[in-house]
């Protein structure tokens, strides 16, 4: 195989560099004749009509006319980057022959697209969606696709299906509306006649379908693939992305104003990172199960709609893949680039996995309808690094010049090449599996249980992720308006855990089939009553290996706390405290983060601070943390700004870390949070004696530090300390460095839920 070695890093790169074009400084048409004139087309006369002689018009208007391809069917909204994977040591040679997952010397290149799922390829970064993770390796042993999800499991079971659920979920026919939603009747009518779709439902429900970024994602291989050592002894695989910055979402009311505000916010965080030197990266983990282990399972491990519960099998972290460099042209590699589940190399094999033998017809034929031809391959996103070589000939676009009279095997004329490749030298052998079976169209009981998983996706929610999945059920099914579509979604979400179903009947206004019906007590927010009441809210299981809850499913257990890869705002105006906002600049430079100046206009503020946006072109739902420094002007300035008020109060309301320092403290006061700081401080709120709120807000705040294990500083006291439990740091000019040190541990800590009077902030 000394033809495959030597492959690195580089080599796609280098790959594609061949295939790139710089501009020169001459103008040609295409076929390199020098254009006199690129402004003026050939006419009879100045004012006559356009000669059909004029080459040079038509060739350009020719090209510009064809320039747009079909768009993805599904996962039409995509970014991509390029990178390397290598695994960490040869300890997975006992279970894959796969180069790509057993040479800790290899370094893998690779092509990853994101995407949304539903919306067009003009729609909004941060809809409310699954998001497409297709990672392509350029092997030495041909290219492997991993062609997956940020969700571990899938709608449908059966990829028979998979029309039908797409066109319930796009726009619908006759309006085509909405754009990129599935709150409208059609999704939802598809749904509740689908109870194989409820595990699902509740991903696609929770924030995990609202991520903060595309690095901090997870990604999962969904179906159950095989390993297969050099033995031919196969054992099972589930693949996994683990982000090694954290996985972390939005809020709904963030993504949806981010929709507006920055429709790219996902392609532009990425793009950015890369070319800012902060590489995302994830390690690659895999659960393996020994063939005839699976049976032990009371779930099926070939049904897409379910997990392999991380407490029942470990997910091993085997390497890592980094992605450190950004497309050259969109179109060229992130729109061209083919994906196939059919991308396997030898030591990776399928499944029986019925969604998955679907999938491995329907990408190799999507192929030949976006990009036109059968030579799609030969594109330089989609060429692989190893060798090609085969008798195939002709088609539209053929680019290889392939010489000689044969195009044929078994052929004498040209010695019998090019000639099969025996297993020990690497040719792929698919796995020998014994089927044998009447030839049937029905499912196997063992995909019979619809609602078990559902119920420990639920369990092992906190109460605040619990919260955030009813509040999205309750959105979307508002939007529903055929009532039966409302009424046959609430009888699903019963069978799943009556207290959700419960909460979403009252915001629709039907009534609550349930002893736990639960209308907000009086005298409490409702957001803060509906997560006491959802916190006891548990289902028990099925179809989950015995287990009740399991790790790997939260996003708030097990992250790593970094403010790595956060982007913060620091408001200011003419005459800021210059020292201020560098001391934190460099702080946040050095944990990894990235701070912005926000001023009422771009450039110099004065001392040395240049503001590069502003409150016109920018928005607190763009940012992950604010930071208010001191300056008398500058805060004066700040008070006339009600944008700069928004900002605060948008801030509070998604649970972003505040932190203000001296004359800065101003402008949280004036803003609507001034009710929990006011002029006594946070003490105040002690005092401020409202009914709805205050005195659960009290009793809380001790039990909130308590939990999130934000230590307190800061000028505040003990009003000071209270105000660090839900992330809002306050200090003097003289205690900076304390501010900033809570402050990075608040951005850390990323998100303060249940902060006070959430429902008066009108942000
Ligand atoms: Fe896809 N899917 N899919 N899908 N899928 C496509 O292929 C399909 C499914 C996924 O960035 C299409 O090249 C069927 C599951 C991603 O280019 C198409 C079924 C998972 C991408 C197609 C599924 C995925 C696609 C459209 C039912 C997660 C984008 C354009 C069995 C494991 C890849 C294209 C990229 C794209 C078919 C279900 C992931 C039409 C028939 C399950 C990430 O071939």
């Amino acid at each position: 195989m000394s033809n495959h070695d030597g492959i690195n890093e580089h080599n796609k790169d280098q790959d594609l560099a061949a295939a790139t074009e710089a501009p020169r400084p001459e103008l040609t048409d295409n076929l390199g004749h020098r254009v006199g004139d690129d402004q003026n087309s050939l006419r009879a006369g100045g004012r006559g009509p356009t000669l059909m002689e004029d080459f040079l018009f038509r060739e350009k208007i020719h090209h510009f006319d064809h320039e747009r391809i079909p768009e993805r069917v599904v996962h039409a909204r995509g970014a991509g980057a390029h990178g390397y994977f290598q695994v960490y040591d040869t300890s997975l040679a006992q279970y894959t022959m796969a180069r790509v997952l057993t040479d800790p010397t290899l370094r893998t290149p690779v092509f990853v697209r994101f995407s949304t799922v539903v919306g067009f390829r003009g729609s909004a970064d941060t809809a409310r969606d699954v998001r497409g993770f297709a990672t392509k390796f350029y092997t030495p042993e041909g290219n492997w696709d991993l062609v997956g999800n940020n969700m571990p499991v899938f709608f449908i079971q059966d990829a028979i299906k998979f029309p039908d659920l797409i066109h319930a979920a796009k726009p619908e026919p006759d309006r085509e509306i909405p754009q990129a939603a599935t709150a409208h009747d059609t999704f939802w009518d598809y749904i509740a006649g689908t109870p194989e779709a409820m595990h699902m439902i509740m991903w696609v429900m929770s924030d995990r379908a609202i991520p903060r970024a595309f690095p901090m994602m997870d990604g999962f291989g969904v179906h159950t693939f095989r390993l297969v050592n050099a033995r031919g002894v196969s054992h099972y695989v589930k693949f996994h992305w683990k982000p090694v910055l954290g996985a972390h979402s939005l809020v709904w009311d963030e993504a949806q104003k981010i929709a507006g505000k920055d429709a790219d916010f996902h392609r532009r965080y990425l793009a950015n990172a890369i070319k800012q030197g902060a590489y995302p990266e994830w390690e690659m983990g895999v659960q393996i199960i020994a063939e005839g282990e699976e049976t032990r399972f009371d779930f099926d491990i070939l049904d897409a709609t379910k997990i392999i519960p991380e407490d029942l099998v470990p997910v091993r972290r085997i390497g890592k893949m980094t992605l450190n460099r950004n497309p050259d042209n969109y179109f060229s590699e992130t729109e061209q680039v083919a994906f196939m589940t059919t991308n396997v190399v030898p030591g990776i094999d399928f499944s029986d996995d019925p969604l998955l033998q679907g999938r491995n017809f329907s990408y190799l034929d999507t192929q030949l309808s976006r990009l036109g031809s059968p030579n799609w391959p030969q594109l330089p996103i989609n060429r692989p690094l190893a060798p090609v070589s085969n008798n195939q000939r002709d088609g539209h676009m053929r680019y290889t010049i392939n010489p000689g009279r044969v195009a044929y095997e078994p052929n004498g004329l040209q010695g019998d090449i090019p000639n099969q490749v025996s297993p020990a030298q690497g040719g792929f052998v698919s796995y020998p599996e014994r089927v044998a079976g009447p030839k049937v169209r029905e499912r196997s009981a063992t995909f019979g249980d619809h609602y078990g998983q559902a119920r420990l996706f639920w369990n092992s929610m906190t109460p605040i992720e619990r919260e955030h999945i009813t509040k999205a059920l309750q959105f979307e099914l508002s939007k529903c308006n055929t009532r039966d579509v409302r009424v046959r979604m609430l009888g699903h979400l019963q069978r799943i855990n009556e207290t959700l179903a419960a909460q979403v009947a009252l915001e629709l206004g039907e009534p609550v089939h349930t002893s736990h019906a639960t209308a907000p007590p009086p005298g409490t927010s409702d957001s803060a009553a509906q997560t006491a009441v959802l916190a006891n809210a548990t289902s028990p299981t099925t179809a989950s290996g015995g287990l009740q809850r399991t790790k790997g499913l939260s996003m708030e257990e097990g992250q790593p706390q970094t403010p790595k890869g956060r982007q913060v705002a620091i408001l200011a105006a003419d005459g800021v405290a210059a020292a201020q906002v560098d001391a934190l600049l460099r702080a946040l430079t050095a944990a990894g983060s990235q701070g912005v100046v926000v001023g009422p206009h771009l450039g110099s503020l004065g001392a040395g601070v240049t503001a590069t946006m502003t409150f016109a072109n920018t928005a607190s739902v763009l940012f992950d943390a604010v930071y208010v420094p001191g300056g008398a002007a500058s805060v004066t300035a700040l008070m006339q700004k009600g944008d700069a008020h928004v900002f605060i109060d948008e801030a509070y309301k998604h649970g972003k870390p505040i932190a203000a320092v001296a004359e800065g403290v101003e402008l949280l006061t004036a803003a609507q949070i001034g009710r929990l700081i006011g002029p006594a401080g946070a003490a105040g709120l002690a005092t401020q004696g409202r009914a709805d709120a205050t005195p659960a807000a009290v009793q809380n705040l001790s039990e909130v530090g308590r939990v999130r294990g934000v230590t307190a500083g800061g000028a505040g006291g003990t009003g000071g300390q209270q105000l660090a439990a839900y992330g809002i740091i306050v200090g003097q000019g003289g205690n900076l460095q304390g501010v900033i040190a809570q402050f990075l541990a608040a951005i850390a800590h990323h998100r303060f839920w249940g902060r006070p009077l959430l429902q008066q902030v009108p942000a």
